[in-house]
């Protein structure tokens, strides 16, 4: 432990510095306010003995000027030692910052006993500082768990929908276009019932993690719009650009190569329906969904395997 004495007297400095010692802790000293506020930035000292009376400025200034070099969460006790004693010095002291306030002459006893109290406050913030951490992160984590798919990892329906509407609005704001890609697996029911339930899972991780790497952008978003279903937000991106990113995707799961015995294709494909708008005033976000939706309807009943807008 380090503690700052602020003390002019000479005479008291070194009584103080001895009560300090012989607590075990290391006393670093200033004479002045001016070498206190330079010497508390320097050293970082875990409490601070603070005289009222100094020759180039009064403690509460110091103690004002302390506190407005700290955060917050470093905060530094300051015990004011003063020959002032009346009530009213008291509530300066604390109003100026202070913490506690010692009349002069000082006890070695009583001032061991508040420094032992003001510890107890350092321990307590560091534990608390300590809280705030761990919850910063669980808050973190828990905002990541609520925004990703279970199965994939990638994002779920509720970050798909808040992510397509607030594209929404900004391309209706920037009057840029937005696209929407909607990915089935074909025949997946026939996928779980010939390889089983774990190997169907097993290829929905492949398959997100297909959809999911092939969005080049940071804006892209892939997410698991529910069961064997993907959809991929294109913020910025007209038909064209849509069409080629679908065709991507297809063709990095043909690469996969995952064998699906009872699909036509004899690997599992994907089926995609892709739209493009530029919002104007009435429409909906609703409507670049339906759109998509009607589009891998079509990309069914075409054969499946294809991109269709
Ligand atoms: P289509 O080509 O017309 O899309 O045929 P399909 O069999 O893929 O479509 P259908 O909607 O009939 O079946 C989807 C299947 O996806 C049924 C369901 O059990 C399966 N499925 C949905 N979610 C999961 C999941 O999380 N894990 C597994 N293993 N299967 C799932
Ligand atoms: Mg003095
Ligand atoms: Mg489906
Ligand atoms: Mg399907
Ligand atoms: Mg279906």
């Amino acid at each position: 432990m380090k503690i700052l004495i602020v003390e002019d007297t000479r005479s008291n400095l070194l009584v103080l510095t001895q009560y300090v010692e012989r607590l075990g802790a290391t006393a670093v000293k200033a004479e002045t306010g001016a070498q206190a506020i330079e010497i508390f930035q320097s050293e970082h000292p875990d409490i601070v003995l603070l005289d009222v009376v100094l020759p180039d400025t009064d403690g509460f200034a110091v103690a004002q000027r302390l506190r407005g070099l700290e955060r917050a969460e470093n905060w530094t006790p300051i015990i004011f030692l003063s020959s002032l004693g009346k009530d009213e010095d008291i509530e300066r002291g604390i109003a100026s910052g202070g913490d506690d306030y010692l009349h002069k002459p000082i006890s070695e006893v009583v001032l061991g006993a508040k420094i032992r109290a003001m510890q107890r406050i350092i321990q307590m913030r560091t534990s608390l500082v300590v809280l705030a951490r761990k919850l910063d992160t669980a808050n973190q984590e828990l905002k990541r768990l609520s925004a990703s798919d279970g199965l994939t990892g990638i994002a779920n329906r509720r970050l798909f929908d808040e992510y397509i509407s607030r594209e929404w609005r900004r391309a209706r704001r920037t009057s840029n276009s937005i696209a929407l890609l909607m990915c089935d697996v074909d025949h997946f029911k026939l996928f779980n019932d010939t390889y089983g339930h774990q190997a169907g899972d097993d290829c929905l991780r492949q398959v997100a993690g297909v959809i999911q790497r092939t969005m080049e952008r940071a804006s892209d978003v892939a997410a698991r719009y529910g069961g064997e279903e993907f959809a991929a937000i294109l913020p910025e991106t007209a038909i064209g650009g849509a069409l080629f990113v679908g065709e991507k995707i297809r063709h990095a799961l043909h690469a996969l190569n995952i064998p699906h015995a009872g699909s036509p294709h004899g690997r599992v494909t994907l089926s995609i329906g892709i739209a493009a708008q530029v919002p104007d005033t009435e429409g909906l976000h609703d409507d670049l969904i339906k759109a998509a939706d009607r589009a891998l309807y079509r990309a069914k009943h075409e054969g499946r395997d294809r991109v269709v807008r």
